[in-house]
């Protein structure tokens, strides 16, 4: 595809080509490790991505094809609870930016070369669908480097690959290869790394092919048990929307606005 630029930061690229966003970490020499201004740049990216009408579908990956991300970067990594920004104040969001995949109402994909570890491999965890190369190798660390992510990390992995695998994952710290990666349902596709992107694109397209709103409701009904009355809301709120567009809707905004009492008499009662 013929990416342009649309955005620009220092931690991550921003493109766009065909109806598709890529979000791109750009920190191949801390094999993609976010800090929290990556962190920031990706909230960022996800929101203009998700104003964008141009944009259908959303592609998270990492530069280069040694790493899709390492989780976050230990060498910012304070005493005092939390990853410092340059600034100086410790906070990260990496959490925030999971939930923020979840409630977009896009489908977001994640493409993936080389490692996905730690933060990072929660971060194609959150992501709707995995794509990836035939070099990627996934793991979580944090019992090793004295971290741990106990809610998505821990209950969404659970949910995606069973409990006694999700557990292997997290209590022994091991990598696993992109061919195991698949027979565990952890990602939905492994291709050569040379066919990555052409892969990624050509399962973008065929989302853009179909109906954006029944794709938005299906993504937050897949969501909704797994976060609860949040979760429930997301679908709740795209339902209003949708109810919003109907006769019956309209006719109670137009009422109000006519100062008239709504007549929902003509509105059948469905069995
Ligand atoms: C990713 C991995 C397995 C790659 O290994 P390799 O051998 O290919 O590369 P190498 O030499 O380890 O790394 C290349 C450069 O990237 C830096 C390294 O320090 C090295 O820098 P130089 O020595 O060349 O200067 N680098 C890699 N990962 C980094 C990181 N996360 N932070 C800062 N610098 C990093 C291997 O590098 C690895 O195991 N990395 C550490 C993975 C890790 O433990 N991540 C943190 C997990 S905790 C977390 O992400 C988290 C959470 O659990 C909960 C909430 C939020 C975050």
């Amino acid at each position: 595809l013929a990416w342009q630029p649309r955005a620009s930061y220092s931690d991550i690229t921003y493109d766009f080509a065909d109806g598709i966003a890529r979000i791109a970490i750009n920190r191949p020499h801390k094999r993609n490790a976010f800090r929290p201004e990556t962190v920031s740049q990706l909230i960022d990216a996800m929101h203009r991505a998700q104003f964008d009408r141009e944009v259908g579908v959303i592609v998270l990956t990492g530069a280069g094809h040694e790493a899709f991300c390492s989780g976050g970067d230990q060498t910012v990594r304070g005493d005092d609870g939390g990853y410092h920004d340059e600034d100086g104040t410790p906070h990260l969001n990496v959490l925030d930016l999971q939930m923020q995949i979840r409630r977009c109402p896009k489908p977001v994909v994640a493409m993936i070369a080389g490692y996905a570890i730690g933060g990072g491999h929660v971060l194609h965890l959150v992501c709707d669908l995995s794509i990836a190369a035939d070099n990627a190798r996934f793991g979580q660390t944090g019992p090793r480097v004295g971290s741990f992510d106990a809610g998505l990390g821990a209950g969404l992995l659970a949910r995606t690959i069973g409990m006694k695998k999700a557990k292997e994952i997290w209590l022994l710290c091991r990598q696993y290869d992109a061919k195991q990666a698949l027979d565990m349902g952890l990602v939905n596709t492994v291709v050569p790394l040379a066919e990555l992107e052409e892969e990624t694109v050509r399962w973008c397209q065929d989302m853009l092919r179909l109906s954006p709103m029944a794709l938005r409701m299906i993504k937050a009904g897949f969501n909704a048990d797994t976060d609860g009355l949040a979760g429930i809301q997301e679908l709740a709120g795209n339902a209003t929307g949708l109810f919003y567009m109907s006769e019956e809707g309209l006719e109670g905004r137009n009422a109000w606005l006519e100062k008239r009492a709504p007549d929902f008499a003509k509105y059948r009662r469905r069995p």
